[in-house]
């Protein structure tokens, strides 16, 4: 991958995660790339028979299983089932990509989370979208009316949120959904690092459609497995959404890999089947040597004390998350700078750093040790 290098500052995360492809320590981007599990290298070595399965089955059955092994997997046993509700893309960011183009005839205002993975402002703006913040202590614990603006006409809420790993409670949900009913608000959920935290397993499609809200998620098995980023995203979509997201999906796919499909079913059901506890305790295990590593050095911690998400917030002393990115890019270590992910409002974000976990114990061990001399240093 070649692109042009704009600063630390400048740079969209995406940007400076593209710079670490090729690192030695890449702890920058939040895809999956930590090693194959054992039950999951024998998916691998099936590949052949996965092929020869998606060849020749009918899509249409093939789609709907794995959709249907993906969600109840996670908990999501009543997401809509007619005809287009839910839709496969290649990534989370094409779904993005197609929901903003449906808000984008109907809705001038959207609400959005923050801070979060600044992809999502950058391809709601791009559609000419106005963006208005709604911080994560407000969606946790603040009065909802007074809080969301009387403009927003779309809510878009990432949870566990992207890089905080905060989770939108059952009971929050529940007021949210019912606020956006009154409003007639369309209620947008990314919910890409889900399969990480089973506080965020509890049945979503429940709570909306028993509220009655219109709705879109954006469901994602990109963040969870080390599939080289063979990967889906889902768009699922309420009844009653009054977008024309099945139209906006036609001018761009006709549809994802059966393989991938296939692929992504065989996953679901090894983690179902065991692969989840495992891939918790990997995580739970780096985040372990991430913070053990840095322990005692002056003026750092943990800000996201209770995440469970593939990614963890470092808060800083002294330097700047930008200027520590900058650092540790000269000891070709690769982390992102927080900066990016408070999109509203960037200076709030610097005195933080983003670390992947979704990675090898070795790769989280070798990114924590440089990050602790630079820090010290
Ligand atoms: C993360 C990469 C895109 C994104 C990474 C991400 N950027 N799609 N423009 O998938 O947390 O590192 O979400």
């Amino acid at each position: 991958m070649t692109t042009s290098t704009p600063g630390t500052t400048e740079a969209n995360l995406t940007q400076l995660e593209y710079l670490a492809l090729n690192a030695t320590v890449n702890v920058a981007d939040g895809h999956a790339r930590q090693e194959l599990t054992e039950t999951q290298k024998r998916i691998i070595d099936d590949l052949p028979t996965l092929f020869a399965k998606a060849a020749g089955e009918p899509l249409e059955e093939l789609e709907r299983s794995a959709q249907q092994t993906f969600l109840t997997t996670f908990g999501q046993h009543r997401y809509p089932t007619g005809p287009d509700r839910v839709l496969s893309c290649y990534a989370s960011s094409v779904a993005m990509e197609i929901l903003a183009r449906s808000l984008a005839g109907t809705v001038t205002t959207v609400g959005l989370i923050h801070p979060t993975f600044d992809n999502i402002p950058d391809i709601l703006r791009g559609m000419g979208l106005r963006l208005t913040p709604i911080e994560e202590s407000l969606l946790a614990g603040g009065d909802l009316d007074a809080g969301v603006p009387p403009e927003v006409g779309a809510l878009f809420i990432t949870t566990p949120n992207n890089p905080t790993g905060t989770v939108l409670a059952e009971d929050r949900l529940r007021l949210v959904a019912r606020l956006c009913r009154e409003r007639d608000i369309v209620l947008c959920l990314d919910t890409s690092f889900r399969g990480f935290d089973y506080r965020a397993q509890y049945d979503h499609y429940a709570v909306l459609e028993a509220v009655g809200c219109r709705y879109v998620v954006i469901e994602d098995s990109g963040k969870l497995w080390p599939t080289l980023d063979l990967k889906v995203g889902m768009l699922v979509s309420s009844e009653n959404v009054g977008l024309p997201v099945p139209e906006v999906y036609s001018d761009i796919l006709l549809g994802v890999s059966p393989f991938i499909l296939a692929l992504v079913e065989r996953f679901a059901r090894d983690a179902a089947d065991g692969g989840l506890d495992e891939l918790h305790e990997h995580i739970a295990g780096n985040r372990r040597v991430l913070r053990e590593t840095l322990a005692g050095i002056p003026g750092v911690s943990f800000p996201d004390e209770d995440s469970r998400v593939s990614v963890e917030r470092v808060a800083i002393p002294r330097s700047s998350g930008s200027q520590l990115f900058e650092r540790l890019q000269r000891q070709n270590v690769y982390v992102l700078p927080g900066r990016q992910f408070h999109w509203a409002d960037p200076e709030r974000g610097e005195d933080t750093i983003r670390v992947a976990l979704a990675r090898s114990r070795g790769t989280v061990a070798a990114a924590a040790a440089e990050l602790r001399s630079v820090l010290l240093g």
